[in-house]
């Protein structure tokens, strides 16, 4: 095997034998194969959008497939050969589908790929990844730099077709321009050619299609369960039978909390699901109680101390330990052989069951501990007046935000330094998983700017990245200045694959002076880096104190 698309790659280098997350060599391989499929599907559909008569139910359900199948190879998503074998196989079908149309393509090779002579056998698929393996397709191109940037584009793609599946969900259609945009992307990656430009122009394309799908995730979870408002969490236990639920797809905890009703269960969030309880459409069920646990790192210690099933509704998943296997349940594109997977009717019985078997938590904890989320665009905006007054008497002084992922890595600690060392007249940021380095601190819990602002606001899941986008334009429009100008510093933690996606955002919309850490990916090049820096002023996390001193200066 030889992956390397996550921060936590082995030696900063590639998993080479078994990944840090705990991918295998052949759960790799099958994802190397359906990785080509979603490349050879896509190009069927470029080809077939562009004679403009074919079937709308067979685009349609080349779309769903397009982003179902790449979201299961993100990291920590999909640990099941069965399921990436049996995606494999509904690509297969697709291709034979379009196949049978008699339409030109542009990779006829890919493809043509005669899928359907290995799909019987795992291992024949297993095969085929083998030999298409990063290293080979490296080989290819012929050119390291070219083939950095084919990753940087495949990376964010990968983000942002997951992305696209969570609007899906809640919307149950796709938009088409974007559907047509990522097939695109995904035709230009399928080629071997060394093309400096194209690549680098893709990528950032990626990043614009990615804004388009975060806008549109953004509109739909406000749609379908009204508008973030900020909201206390309780962080701390109640007493009774309890559900956890984690991931990030909120249509599948609405649903959970409408077959819960008056069951007597509680319902708590965990990891990238705590500001659910920021949308009207889900804190008005009484028995969504709170959250249990920090991170998804954490979970196989979390979990593990739970008195009640478990739902991963999306990333992150770890391989699970025997002490809650047995009352663990997977869904939507989230696999690992085993374990029990809910399917797409979302029902809830048996995890339902389960809880009602089960004692629950003995006794509510008091005194109760909270945490506000819900600092939405929509929530953040209304204060832009008072946050621009603040800066202009100098009461502010800068905004950071530190958004992201979390992971085990002790360097992470860099974000929570960050925070602290940051002066009290800054105000902080948080996004995505990256907020738990930062919602922890005895230091920032309950700390307030001299204007009675909070001084750390959530903005919400790493799915809710628009937030920043939108607040970010918004100010720097009122302020009559470019998004660069304001008084705005960006510290991005990654890992996976989403968060590539939403630095290609950035970066496409010309954002300047982020701070990438703890370590920069290794699918990038120096001479990418170069031109990443030369272009951007992208720089990797340094000192704590140093960086502090730099941001303050606007640098
Ligand atoms: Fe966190 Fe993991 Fe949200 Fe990432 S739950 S690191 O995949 O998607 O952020
Ligand atoms: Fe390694 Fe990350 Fe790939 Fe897992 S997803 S095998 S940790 S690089």
């Amino acid at each position: 095997m030889f992956c390397r698309q996550c921060e936590q790659t082995q030696h900063h280098f590639a998993c080479t034998t078994v990944g840090v997350c705990g991918k295998t060599s052949e759960t790799s391989a099958l994802q190397d194969t359906l990785m080509e499929a979603v490349k050879a599907v896509s190009l069927w559909c470029v080809a077939a959008r562009q004679i403009g008569t074919v079937d709308p139910q067979l685009l349609h359900e080349a779309n769903k497939w397009t982003l179902q199948a790449t979201f299961s190879t993100l990291t920590n998503v999909n640990f099941s050969d069965e399921a990436i074998a049996d995606y494999i196989r509904q690509g297969v079908d697709l291709q034979q589908q379009f196949q049978a149309l008699g339409l030109s393509v542009q990779e006829p090779q890919l493809a043509n790929t005669n899928w359907a002579s290995i799909q019987d056998s795992i291992e024949e698929l297993e095969e085929y990844g083998h030999a298409h393996s990063l290293p080979k397709r490296q080989a290819a191109m012929g050119n390291d730099d070219c083939f950095s940037l084919n990753e940087i584009g495949t990376y964010g793609l990968k983000g942002a077709c997951a992305y696209a599946a969570h609007a899906y969900q809640l919307l149950g259609t796709f938009d088409e321009e974007i559907m047509k945009d990522i097939h695109e992307v995904w035709a230009k990656l399928a080629s071997n050619e060394a093309d400096t430009e194209g690549l680098l122009q893709n990528a950032m394309r990626v990043g614009e299609i990615n804004a388009r799908v975060l806008a549109l995730l953004d509109s739909a979870h406000a749609e379908k369960l009204g508008a973030p408002e900020p909201t206390p969490v309780r962080m701390t236990a109640t007493e009774g039978k309890a559900i956890l639920v984690s991931g990030h797809d909120l249509a599948d905890l609405e649903a959970l909390l409408k077959q819960t009703e008056g069951k007597g269960i509680n319902v708590y969030t965990h990891g990238e699901m705590t500001p659910a309880h920021s949308y009207p459409g889900l804190k008005k069920y009484p028995h969504l109680v709170g959250n249990y646990g920090t991170a998804w790192q954490n979970q196989k210690f979390e979990f593990a101390g739970f008195p009640g099933p478990i739902v991963v509704t999306t990333n992150c998943i770890q391989i699970p330990r025997r002490a809650y296997k047995e009352r663990l349940y997977t869904m939507n594109e989230v696999g690992v052989t085993g374990v029990k997977h809910i399917g797409s009717d979302r029902d809830f019985s048996p995890v339902i069951e389960q809880a009602l078997e089960m004692k629950g938590f003995p006794k509510t904890v008091e005194p109760a501990k909270y945490h506000t989320v819900g600092f939405n665009h929509r929530a953040v905006l209304p204060l832009a007046g008072k946050v621009i007054e603040a800066v202009q008497s100098g009461a502010l002084s800068r905004i950071v935000l530190i958004g992201g992922c979390d992971g085990t890595q002790w360097d992470r600690n860099y974000f929570t330094n960050l925070a602290e060392e940051l002066p009290e007249d800054t105000l902080i940021l948080t996004l995505g998983c990256a907020k738990n380095r930062v919602i922890h601190s005895e230091k920032l819990l309950g700390a307030t700017l001299a204007n009675g602002m909070p001084r750390v606001m959530d903005m919400g899941q790493c799915n809710d990245s628009y937030s920043a986008v939108v607040v970010a334009s918004e100010l720097a429009k009122a302020l009559n200045c470019g998004i660069n100008d304001l008084p705005l510093s960006l510290a991005l933690s990654h890992l996976e694959q989403k968060a590539a996606a939403v630095l290609l955002t950035l970066l496409s919309m010309g954002v300047k002076n982020i701070r990438l850490g703890p370590s920069l990916p290794a699918f990038v090049t120096p001479n990418v880096l170069n031109v990443l820096s030369q272009n951007y002023n992208l720089m990797p996390t340094g000192d704590v104190q140093e960086d502090v001193v730099s941001i303050m200066e606007g640098k």
